[in-house]
Order: C-alpha cells, then structure tokens, then sequence
C-alpha cells in the first residue's frame, strides 16, 4: 500500500508539473483528487489493512492528499496570474541548494599534521614502495631468515624474496644507502600485515622517523618526541619513556601518553592503568649500519614509529578501526 501511494504521488507531481493549459486543471483535479480519483479509492481500501499497517498507511495518504492539493492550487494560481503553469515556473524566493563539499580522509589529516610537526622540526619527508623486497623489509633491519616477524602468519609474501611492507622502516634503509649523515626523515605510508579484528585491519597506516648524525643521543630523541607530543595532543599531556625492546634499535623504549579519556584516573580505554601506549622508539641498532655503509663509530641516530589508525583513534575519541575503512558519509562528514 506504501508503495502504491508512493508511487501515485510521483506520477501526480510529475504531471502536475507538467500542465501549462488551464484546460488541463480540471481533469487533473478529478483523475487524482475528485470523488472516484485515483487517491480517493486507494484510501477506500484503506479499511482491508489489519489493524497495524492501517494508522501509518491513513496518514501517509492524508499527507500526499495535502500535497497534491496544495501543488495543484500553486499550479492553478499560476496560471489564472498569466504565468507560465507547473512546468517552468521557478521561485526564486527559494534558498539555493548547498553543494555536498569533499574533504580529506580523516587518517590522511592525521598523516598530513603529524607529518607537519616534524617538518617544522627539520625533517623532511620520503616515500618508498608498498611491494618490497625482504632484503629491506627484514634482512637490513636486523630481522634475520629465521626471525619470528616474518612468519606467514605476520606476512603477506607476493613470493620468496618480495613482499608488501609491514613497516615503513625500509624506506629510511634505501634513504641511507643512497646518502650519508647528516639524515632526519620522516616516513608516512602503508603497511600491511595478516591481523584483522576489533583492533587491527590488514592494512594500515604508520608514520616513521629516522634522524642519524655524530654524536645523536636519547636526550634528543626524549625532546624530539616530547615536542610532538605536546604539538599533537596539547602542551600539557603528560608522557613516560618506558623500556622496550625492537630488532632494530637499542635501548628501545615506547612512550606513554597520560589517557586523553580519563586524564589519567584510569578507564576501560586504558585498561586501569592511567596511561596510553602511542609509539615506539630507541637509538638505531649499530647493526643496521653494517648495512648501509655508516661506520657506528662515527653516527648514531634514533628512530620512531606510530601507527596512525591509533593516534586518529585517541585523539578523536573513536572506539572501532573499522570505522576508517568502511566509507560511511556519516562518520566522514564529522572530520
Ligand atoms: C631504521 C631503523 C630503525 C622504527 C621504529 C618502532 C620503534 C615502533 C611500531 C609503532 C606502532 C609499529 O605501527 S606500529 O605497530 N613501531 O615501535 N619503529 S623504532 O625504527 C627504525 C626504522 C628504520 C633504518
């Protein structure tokens, strides 16, 4: 019955709008709106709905009844005044209509501002391939054949030697090998690895930073991302170095920031604890520069990274990964 009235209502709109010959008024009004109209019998069979569809089907041909008359009057007026009917006449009295605007995909503003902060501190920003070759995924980031990270259960393997990348890390080995320290280099991209659930999808995004020069120390790396911290979550967030280990670098630490939910009292987002896991970091393995030709006797550096996904998700508050990848103008539009 919805449809049908739906349905009546389009084809009555449509033809209302269509008449420009006063002749036309009346044999309207009588094939829709008259006493054996089209309207007035689907209204009739209103009494054959159970009781349930009945109330929302009566107000439903009530309201297109309405309609339909209050057009045909417009269209009626219209034409008595000389005017040129249903079919063109145009009220420009209206408001215009608003054009939908695009934007930038919120993880792609995330990028964009993190990106900024370290530009700002002098890092300058690379790019590299999403299909990688082991060598520079594992072998040169002391991730060696028989490390766990490259089981198959972590790896998207396209063949023996090739893979998509599960860090950004490789970008800043090919950046090494092709120039020498001074280096600072911040690395945004894809990554991929085989993990999909409430907290993980196959692929994601990770921005990572490399500075090398002589005499680099934690002490910078503990300013640098103090800095951007601050820079990203506001000047007053708190945040812990705490130790950690990472193939690639040594010491190793993951930083903390005071949970942007609860201050710090401890919540569900920050399991109890007060504190919220936002990136790794630690001073470049000596090892790594074997591969690159650096003498470790000379440079040392310090290296970070961060999933983006994670920093969109504790800054904006939002409780499922999901959301990023599913294309909902619902939750787009609120960035
Ligand atoms: C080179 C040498 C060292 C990059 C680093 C991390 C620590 C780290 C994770 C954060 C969350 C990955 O997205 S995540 O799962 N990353 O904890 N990344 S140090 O170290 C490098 C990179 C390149 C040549």
């Amino acid at each position: 019955m919805k449809d049908q009235l739906l349905e009546l209502e389009k084809r009555g709109n449509d033809e209302i709008s269509a008449i420009n010959d006063p002749s036309d008024l009346e044999p309207f009004r009588i094939k829709y709106l008259g006493k054996k109209g089209a309207l007035t019998s689907l209204m009739k069979s209103l009494g054959k709905l159970s009781r349930e569809e009945r109330p929302e089907a009566g107000k439903l041909a009530n309201q297109i009844k309405v309609n339909l008359s209050r057009r045909f009057q417009e269209v009626k007026t219209s034409i008595e005044a000389g005017k040129s009917g249903g079919a063109t006449s145009v009220d420009v009295t209206l408001p215009g209509r608003v054009p939908l605007y695009g934007h930038l995909h919120p993880i792609t503003q995330v990028i964009k501002e993190v990106c900024l902060i370290f530009s700002r501190m002098g890092f300058r920003v690379v790019k590299g391939p999403n299909v990688e070759l082991d060598y520079y995924n594992f072998e040169a980031l002391n991730l060696p054949k028989d490390h766990p990270a490259r089981d198959m259960q972590d790896t998207f393997y396209i063949s023996e030697n090739v893979v998509l990348r599960t860090h950004t890390s490789p970008i800043q080995v090919r950046v090494m090998e092709t120039r020498q320290p001074p280096v600072s280099v911040i690395a945004p991209g894809k990554v991929y690895r085989r993990d999909s659930d409430v907290s993980h999808t196959p692929m994601f995004h990770q921005v990572e930073g490399l500075l090398v020069d002589r005499d680099v120390s934690f002490g910078e790396l503990k300013g640098t991302l103090t800095r951007f911290i601050h820079q990203m979550f506001g000047s007053d967030t708190r945040l812990r170095f705490r130790p950690s280990f990472f193939p690639f670098t040594e010491p190793s630490a993951e930083v903390d920031i005071q949970c942007v939910m609860c201050g710090g009292k401890g919540c569900r987002t920050c399991s109890r604890t007060g504190w919220l896991e936002i990136l790794g970091s630690g001073m470049v393995d000596p090892e790594v520069y074997g591969f690159v030709d650096y003498d470790p006797d000379v440079y040392s550096g310090f290296a970070f990274g961060m999933g983006i996904e994670r920093i969109a998700m504790l800054k904006y508050g939002i409780d499922d990964i999901q959301l990023f990848f599913k294309n909902d103008m619902r939750f787009l539009s609120q960035f």
